[in-house]
């Protein structure tokens, strides 16, 4: 039985081919890891998913984002950006192998069948070519990483696909040569075996060495921190520290203690302040765009009267700086969502650039672009009324860091973080206000904040007694944009609404941390949350998903107690 199986499978058809297509790209792959880190060459496969992030439908892309967002809210991976970011990543590495995979098992069905030993090495050339062309084209298309001329970029992808086609084709090969060599059969499946292990160990040891080698020189794009980029290659040091206190830190907490008498916060709520590497990121790429300081300046052209063109030491020293706390929100955050977070911004009015920039009466609306190919419309109507806008250089008394925008970012009060361009590299003034990156592809053209309130913590441990009654404090945050929250209020299973104790929000932008302490009864309950915004609107309790306008609904949360 067996010996049949081995007669009738003696050429290596669509499976084995797509095994040693398999063997044949891990290395590849490895390469190009090594090759982005030495030399800034393309990395394809991280190409590839931005490419698709940016071409395939937008409710399409959307879907995936919503089912990364659920899947974790379910399986509690880790942090939603962090682990969205890794799925991303991971699925266009699975795009690349899967390719790989069917090309050459395909590769082996044709060379099967065309039955031509002399052709064999050009047609594995060719299927490589016919793999690495569509390839080398997205990553054209897409890629902001490399610091390599683009020409080279389409060559060099396109040769390491003919290599590997030519690699399997090689093996197909050598593995039809050992069948034909062998007359006994038992003999040429050892032989076999022994040669596709050697083919494994081979491309097990070259996948290790370049992937290896890669992590130990890598790691300048994915530094959390902004280090990196103030260190060796930018000449300005960064901003002079300001004298405003980590809100977070025993120093301002005293400080604030001394003056009012401040809320302490239920055990388990968030950090009011967030530190900058748990700010969540939420962007259009695999690894965010690397911008010098010394390569970059902010043009503020269009329809001006006194065209702009400031580097990032001009926006430091130039201008008078702002400095605000800001909460932002993605508009994908839902109800509970952990795409929410605060940090101190500082920058520069817009309103003062474009009085500089002399902008024309006619000017309706500025267009912003980010490096990563991402853009949004600014309203000028809204930069008039509002001194607030601004174009930001630092969060937390530290250049902005790299995943967060650096060099500059905008800050807009009350909109999601969709309307908000990180990495700026043009600020164009145009005679109407366009649709951008997210709400080309479906999202609110407004995307103004709604109100949102979340309960953090129950915590059980912090039980206190007070006159014979037992307290479990509840808290957590709420917010509402610019408009603040006048008010947030409680309830346990359907009741009554009662208010809730506010601790000094950290600014007018920031969220507020709320806490109640709840009269103990035995038993399951389920608490809600709702916050009236600083305007006296209370929020929806229309349960709503986050697209098109983003979430709303009351957050409940269950406990046995
Ligand atoms: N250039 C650029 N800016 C961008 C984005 C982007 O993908 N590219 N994403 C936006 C979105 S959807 C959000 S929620 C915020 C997130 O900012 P953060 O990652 O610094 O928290 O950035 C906004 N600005
Ligand atoms: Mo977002």
């Amino acid at each position: 039985m067996s010996q049949q199986v081995v007669k009738r499978n003696k050429r290596p058809g669509f499976w084995m081919g797509a095994w040693i297509g398999l063997l044949a790209i891990s290395p590849i792959l490895a390469l190009f890891f090594l090759a982005d880190v030495v030399f800034g060459l393309p990395l394809v496969p991280l190409d590839v998913i931005d490419w698709a992030a940016r071409n395939l439908p937008g409710n399409l892309i959307t879907a995936g984002i919503d089912a990364i967002v659920a899947t974790n809210d379910t399986l509690n991976l880790g942090r939603t950006d962090v682990v969205a970011k890794t799925i991303e990543q991971m699925i266009g590495i699975a795009a690349v192998v899967i390719a790989a995979v069917l090309m050459g098992g395909l590769l082996y069905v044709t060379l099967t069948r065309t039955n031509n030993r002399a052709r064999n090495l050009p047609y594995g050339a060719f299927a490589g070519a016919l793999l690495g062309l569509p390839l080398a084209l997205m990553s054209g298309a897409t890629n902001f990483t490399a610091t390599t001329p683009p020409a080279l970029n389409f060559v060099y992808i396109v040769l390491m696909f003919v290599a590997w086609g030519a690699a399997v084709a090689w093996i197909y090969n050598d593995l039809t040569t050992l069948h034909s060599k062998s007359g006994d059969v038992s003999a040429a499946q050892l032989n076999r075996r022994q040669f596709l292990v050697r083919v494994g160990g081979v491309a097990a040891t070259l996948t290790v060495v370049g992937g290896g080698l890669s992590v130990l020189l890598g790691g300048r794009e994915t530094t959390p921190t902004s280090s990196t980029t103030t260190t060796a290659t930018n000449p300005t040091p960064p901003p002079a520290p300001t004298n405003t206190p980590n809100p977070n830190s025993a120093a301002a907490r005293v400080e604030r203690s001394a003056f009012i008498d401040d809320l302490v916060p239920a055990q388990g709520t968030r950090p009011e302040y967030t530190p900058v590497d748990q700010h969540y990121r939420i962007d259009i790429s695999a690894r965010p765009p690397v911008i010098k300081e010394a390569d970059w300046v902010l043009p503020i052209t269009g329809m001006v009267g006194n065209p702009l063109s400031l580097t990032l030491e001009d926006l430091r020293t130039k201008y008078e700086p702002r400095e605000q706390i800001i909460t932002l929100s993605c508009i994908s955050n839902p109800v509970g969502g952990d795409l929410i977070s605060t940090t101190r911004w500082t920058g520069v009015s817009l309103q003062a650039l474009l009085e500089e920039a002399q902008i024309s009466p006619s000017a309706r609306a500025l267009h912003i672009k980010g490096a990563d190919g991402f853009d949004e419309y600014l309203d000028l109507a809204l930069v008039k009324r509002d001194e607030r806008i601004m174009l930001t250089y630092a969060w937390d008394g530290q250049p902005l860091a790299i995943e967060h925008g650096f060099p500059l970012r905008i800050w807009i009060p009350d909109v999601y973080g969709m309307k908000q361009p990180k990495w700026i590299i043009s600020i164009e003034a145009v005679d109407a206000v366009g649709e951008g990156y997210w709400v080309r592809r479906g999202w609110s053209f407004e995307a103004r904040v709604n109100t949102t309130s979340v309960i953090d913590t129950i915590s059980v441990d912090e039980v206190y007694e007070r006159d014979g009654q037992t307290f479990v404090p509840l808290g957590g945050i709420a917010y509402a944009g610019a408009r603040g929250i006048a008010r947030v209020e409680v309830r346990m299973d359907d009741g009554e609404w009662v208010e809730a104790q506010l601790k000094t929000p950290l600014s007018d932008t920031s969220w507020v941390v709320w806490r109640y302490d709840w009269p103990f009864e035995a038993g399951p309950h389920a608490f809600e949350v709702r916050a009236i915004d600083g305007t006296g609107v209370p929020q929806s309790e229309t349960r709503r998903d986050v697209r098109p306008d983003g979430a709303t609904g009351i957050h409940r949360r269950g406990a046995r107690l």
